[in-house]
């Protein structure tokens, strides 16, 4: 897809049953019991910014466990709704 990647600062906010954290390679000395949505954004700078997100995969290093959560929209002032946060959880992407 054509300027589906992006150059902008992307940042996520991963919300748990108990707790969250916030970084783009996450690390947490919490557990955060079951991981039940992600906030993704950029900060729109760069030449590119636009990015389409396809989907998101958090893998819990401790546990092995993992979960694909599909997303399907621009994060883009240009495209979509113009949204450059999203959330995505397992029953969609907004
Ligand atoms: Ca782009």
């Amino acid at each position: 897809m054509n300027g589906a990647g992006t150059d902008a600062d992307v940042h996520v906010i991963l919300q748990g049953a108990k707790g969250s954290v916030q970084s783009y390679f996450i690390t947490s000395s919490r557990d955060l019991g079951d991981i039940a949505s992600a906030t993704i954004w950029h900060k729109n700078n760069g030449s590119g910014p636009g990015w389409h997100l396809g989907w998101i995969k958090v893998t819990d290093k401790q546990t092995g466990g993992s979960l694909t959560w599909n997303c399907n929209r621009w994060l883009a002032t240009d495209e979509d709704d113009g949204k450059i946060q999203r959330k995505v959880r397992a029953s969609g992407c907004r």
